[in-house]
This record gives structure tokens, C-alpha cells and sequence, in this order.
């Protein structure tokens, strides 16, 4: 039914732009320090949630970089064959699925004084069910939304119930946080 398809989509809209809305900048090292020797990245990293979405910001010098290395040169502060190399004072690296990275600092040294990163990044919470998300007890999903109510007059309801409905979703999903 047409309405329905449109409820769908309305319902698809609100959770694509709350999730837009929802994706954080995370500033390497910061508010108190940045992509350096001095700060203390270990405590910083573990204080931040990465979930799909969110972008990591480094912020450094010129005499530092950004390498994305493996798990293994990651343990070991190897330079050597990174996956992807980023100079230039301001790197932004979208994370763009669940998983975990890792970043160090190519100068010779300063991987070891600590400046080495390690993200793990989650699934957001309003990413679309795929079908199993174990442990997120979720009452109502977009997929299982119970049928809407026959339309009364199918044109003026139709923009009313999709208001509503992206208001109730987006105070659920608030809840929910
Ligand atoms: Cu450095």
C-alpha cells in the first residue's frame, strides 16, 4: 500500500538524518592535547566510543604523520609498508565500518614514546537491523513496525503521520542512548 511504503521511507529518512546527526568528530588527544608526544593518547583513546560514522581528526605538527599500519606493526611501532601514509598537519580518517585500526606516528621514536592509537569502532546504534544484533534488546525496530492505521484521507494525513512518526523514532532513539 502506498501509504505504507511512505511511512517506510519517512521512517528510513529520520533514521539516516539522526544518525547524520549523531556522528561525532574525534579530535586526537583533545580537548587537552593532540597528535604529539607529550599527551597521554592511551587515556584518551579509551575515553572515546567510535561508532560507524564517526571521523578521527589528527591534528599535529610538521614533524609528525599519521600512518595506518597493520595489528602486527602496530605491536611492534614498524614504519615499514604501512597501509596508507597521511602528512599535511590535518588528517581526517572516516570510520566507515565496525572494526579496529591502527594508527602511529612515522618519526623515528615517537611511536615508542606513545604516539600510537588504537580504534575500535563500533556499529552505531540506529544502523538498520540486518537481522541480528545480539544483546540490543529492541522493542521496536524499523522493520517491525506494527501496520499504520487505515488512512483517512490519504494525501493531508499521510506528511502528519510521517512527523510523528520520525518525532516518536528520534525521541526512542534519545532514550535509547
Ligand atoms: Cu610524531
Amino acid at each position: 500500500m502506498a501509504v505504507q511504503r511512505a511511512l517506510l521511507v519517512c521512517l528510513a529518512a529520520a533514521a539516516f538524518v539522526f544518525q547524520l546527526a549523531l556522528a561525532v568528530d574525534h579530535t586526537v588527544g583533545a580537548p587537552a592535547g593532540s597528535w604529539d608526544t607529550t599527551t597521554d593518547l592511551q587515556t584518551w583513546v579509551g575515553s572515546q566510543n567510535f561508532l560507524v560514522g564517526d571521523r578521527l581528526i589528527f591534528m599535529y605538527t610538521s614533524n609528525h604523520d599519521v600512518l595506518e599500519v597493520t595489528a602486527a606493526n602496530y605491536a611492534s611501532c614498524s614504519t615499514g609498508s604501512p597501509i596508507a601514509t597521511h602528512t599535511g598537519g590535518n588528517t581526517v580518517i572516516g570510520l566507515s565500518a565496525p572494526g579496529k585500526r591502527y594508527f602511529i606516528c612515522g618519526t623515528a621514536g615517537h611511536c615508542q614514546q606513545g604516539m600510537k592509537i588504537e580504534v575500535d569502532t563500533t556499529a552505531a546504534a540506529g544502523t538498520p537491523p540486518s537481522g541480528s544484533s545480539p544483546g540490543v534488546p529492541s522493542a521496536e525496530s524499523p522493520g517491525s513496525s506494527p501496520p499504520p492505521p487505515p488512512p483517512a484521507s490519504s494525501n493531508g494525513v499521510s506528511l502528519k503521520t510521517c512527523l510523528a512518526v520520525g518525532l516518536g523514532l528520534m525521541l526512542m532513539m534519545l532514550l535509547a542512548l
